[in-house]
Formats: C-alpha cells, structure tokens, sequence
C-alpha cells in the first residue's frame, strides 16, 4: 500500500474557504485523496490528537482552536507523502515559512497556522484513528 498522510484544514483556512485551494496542492502534486471528511473536534478528540503537547504553555489554547469551529480531515496517499506533505506546508510558525507554502501564503500566527500535517508514520497510526 501507498504511504499515507493526514492533513487537517484548520478553523482559520476552512472559515476563508481556502479547503479547494488547499488540497489542490497536493492533487497537483501527484498524491491521491483516499479518505475525506468535515468535522467538529470535541474537546475529548482535540486533546488526544495533540496529547505530545499536553505539558506545553500553549496547549489550552490549541485544543480551543482546533474545536473552535468546522475543519476539514483527508487522509493523502502517495509515494515518500509524509516528508514531501511536511515540505509542502512549511515550517510551524507561518513568519518562518516560505512563500509558496501552505503557512507561508496563508497562516496567520503559529496557532492560526491553516493546516496540520503528521509528521510520521507513528503520527499518522494514532491521529488517522482519532479522527476516521
Ligand atoms: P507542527 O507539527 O508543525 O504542526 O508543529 P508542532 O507539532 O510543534 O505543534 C503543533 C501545533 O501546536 C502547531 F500547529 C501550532 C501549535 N503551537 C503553538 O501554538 N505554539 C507553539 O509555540 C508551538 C506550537
């Protein structure tokens, strides 16, 4: 099987209606959309999908956000998808990220950053099952 990613259209891309353009990058890209879906996080979901950070300063505020309002969850499959999907969106804080990035050209600040991405396989097994 392909290797798969998962990406999540954050609350502040989905409200701008950035979802076509969006995943558009990665159809261009070559990759396929196998599993698509709209979604509200509960509190309960927001907090498992990002437990890593469950320590940070900043993780009440993460997890308001992602259940703040409607995002929009695809699974993406395709060859070396995990790292080339990292490439793709650019780094965390979008005032590092590179034009032509995803965060680059529209993230607003590092918790209004438009998209999540996994960051590797083991990423990808726990949140796939949080959110599909
Ligand atoms: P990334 O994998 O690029 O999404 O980045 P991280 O796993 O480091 O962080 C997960 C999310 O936490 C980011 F999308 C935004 C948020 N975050 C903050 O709000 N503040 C920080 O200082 C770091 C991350």
């Amino acid at each position: 099987m392909a290797e798969q990613t998962l990406i999540i259209i954050k609350p502040d891309a989905a409200k701008r209606n950035l979802v076509g353009e969006i995943l558009s990058r990665f159809e261009k890209k070559g990759f396929t959309i196998s599993k698509i879906k709209a979604l509200n996080f509960t509190v309960e979901m927001a907090e498992q999908f990002y437990s890593a950070h469950n320590s940070k300063p900043f993780f009440g505020e993460l997890v308001s956000f992602i259940t703040s309002r409607k995002v929009v969850a695809a699974v993406i499959e395709g060859e070396n998808v995990i790292d080339t999907t990292r490439e793709i969106i650019g780094k965390t804080n979008p005032k590092d990220a590179a034009p032509g990035t995803i965060r680059g050209d529209f993230g607003i600040d590092i918790t209004e950053n438009s998209i999540h991405a996994s960051d590797s396989s083991e990423s990808f097994d726990k949140e796939v099952n949080v959110v599909f």
